[in-house]
């Protein structure tokens, strides 16, 4: 696999300077996306390359992701034995990155809840940041389709790790973000504590701490139309808790 990107990777250098991007996809039965949304990243990004995390999908995700990588070079699948959630395996896509010196890594979900569309803003935001947040909460963003309760109980989650964090990102818990990758080989990736949904507040507050420049770019967010999502209450729950115990360290050095 790595032989696949690492080849792209040495013709890229003789392209010149513009920054090499990997685009991290992590997958847990995303057959039914997966395909269209990889051709819609390579429509608005042609020179982007493409790592698929995938967590032995029982669908084939992975399967396919490899079939696929044979004859196009920018794709590549990283698999995991079994389902060990978002968190970890984005940080398994950041640490590629880092290993095959790309310039930046984007993350986005299979989903289409993030649109390749917003891609290429992305990319320009990072001339002038060192994280480019994919956001729903400033001028521009938005949720599509979604009722009261639900817009309420993301701002809540928003608000609740501002506070503790004392981040002033408005969009804190999205997953669509570009990062440069020297400053995330400066992060103590041991140190992460979130394996699942929290991950997102946690990073952008251990960035903020390594000074990182953070610039927000609009987005609408669109719920997924194919295929289930993964969340579940528990591990929503232990994403608060664990905002709360990064809340004692931020504010009271526990
Ligand atoms: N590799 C991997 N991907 C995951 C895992 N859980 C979720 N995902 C992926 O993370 C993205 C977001 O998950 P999703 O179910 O859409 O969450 P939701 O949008 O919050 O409902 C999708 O691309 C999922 O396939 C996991 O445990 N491992
Ligand atoms: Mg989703």
């Amino acid at each position: 696999m790595s032989a696949t990107l690492a080849e792209t990777e040495s013709n890229r250098m003789t392209e010149g300077d513009l920054p090499r991007t990997l685009v991290t996809i992590a997958t847990y039965n995303e057959l039914e996306n997966l395909p269209g949304l990889v051709e819609a990243i390579f429509a608005v990004a042609p020179r982007a390359e493409i790592l698929v995390i995938d967590d032995n999908s029982p669908d084939g995700t992975g399967s396919w992701c490899d079939r696929q990588a044979k004859d196009e070079p920018r794709l590549a699948c990283l698999h995991r034995s079994g389902k060990q959630g978002l968190g970890t395996a984005t940080i398994a896509g950041m640490r590629y990155a880092i290993e095959h010196r790309y310039d930046y890594v984007l993350n986005m979900d299979a989903d289409f809840s993030h649109h390749p569309r917003y891609i290429p803003a992305l990319l320009d935001a990072m001339e002038q940041a060192d994280v480019a947040i994919g956001s729903r909460y400033c001028p521009g963003g938005g949720v599509r389709d979604w009722p009261f309760q639900r817009r309420f109980m993301s701002w809540a989650v928003n608000t609740y790790a501002r506070l503790m964090l004392g981040l002033s990102a408005r969009d804190t818990s999205g997953a669509f973000r570009c990062y440069r990758v020297s400053l995330l080989s400066k992060l103590d990736f041991a140190a992460i504590v979130s394996r699942g949904y929290s991950f997102q507040e946690e990073i952008l507050w251990r960035l903020a701490r390594l000074g990182a420049r953070m610039v927000e770019t609009p987005i609408v967010f669109a719920d997924r139309e194919r295929g289930q999502s993964k969340i579940n209450r528990h591990e929503a729950l232990a994403a608060l808790r664990i905002l709360f115990r990064l809340g004692l360290t931020n504010w009271l050095g526990i």
